[in-house]
């Protein structure tokens, strides 16, 4: 019949930093998943969803394609995605539902420990290597600096050691990976945490039930938390 409802589909990363902390969101939320399963769709066993587990980076596209229904990603990774699609002029819409209390992170710029540094304007001629082009030409043109951007999707703290650029614009956390590699921080350009989003135009009504219902029970997870 046309009326009948289609499971839930939440996107989550399979493996990596947010999946440990999605899968349990998920569980202190009262969904059942059979985390043995090592495929692409697990179905929760109590609730009519479907948990896809997926790389970070398609997490954005299938909630902005409207594959999806909810996702968790890190805002760093949504934004990014983002400011692409709308350079491309494809569909980039989304709602956030609920900024999460882990994943944080923050992009920055580093340079050599031993370079002299004062401000922005220091990056001027430079080539700077990062996984966000995006961001990063974003946080340039605010700055007015002009600089060359080399993507590179892994390994970007070694680049400037390899030659391939005189600074870098990544993920950090603790610091301990700049520091290990000779490097020091010297802009934000963002700062990040992990958030739930969900699709626009989700109109189906027992789906909409559904999320009402999970809503209250993750801001009762996240207040117990804190
Ligand atoms: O396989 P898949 O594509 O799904 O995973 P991934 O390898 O692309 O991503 P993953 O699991 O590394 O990170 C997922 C998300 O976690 C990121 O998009 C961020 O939103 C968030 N996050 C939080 C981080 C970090 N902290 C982090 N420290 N992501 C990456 N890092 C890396 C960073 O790139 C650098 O290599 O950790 C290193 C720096 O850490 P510190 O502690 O040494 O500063
Ligand atoms: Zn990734």
């Amino acid at each position: 019949p046309a009326t009948e409802s289609k499971r839930l589909r939440i996107a989550m990363q399979k493996s990596g930093r947010l999946s440990v902390d999605s899968q349990a969101l998920f569980a202190s939320c009262g969904l059942k998943i059979n985390l043995r399963e090592q495929r692409l769709i697990a179905h929760v066993e109590n609730m009519a969803i479907d948990i896809l587990r997926v790389r970070d980076d398609d997490i954005p596209g299938l909630i902005m394609d409207g594959v999806c229904d909810l996702g968790i990603v890190g805002e760093n990774v949504l934004e990014e995605e983002s400011l692409q699609r709308k350079l491309d002029n494809d569909s980039a819409d989304y709602t956030i539902l609920k900024r999460l209390d882990f994943g944080s992170c923050r992009l920055s710029i580093a340079v050599p420990q031993e370079e002299s540094y004062a401000n922005s304007s220091c990056l001027e001629g430079k080539t700077i290597a990062t996984t966000y082009p995006r961001l990063l030409a974003r946080y340039l043109k605010q700055q007015g600096v002009n600089a060359r951007i080399v993507t590179l999707k892994g390994s970007v703290e070694v680049a400037p050691r390899a030659g391939l650029a005189d600074a870098i614009c990544d993920l950090v956390s603790t610091g301990a990976t700049l520091d290990a590699n000779g490097l020091k921080e010297v802009e934000v350009i963002y700062r990040s945490k992990a958030v739930l989003i969900q699709r626009k135009n989700l109109c189906d009504d027992k789906q909409l039930k559904l999320i009402n219902k999970l809503m209250p029970r993750i801001n009762g997870v996240m207040q117990a938390n804190e």
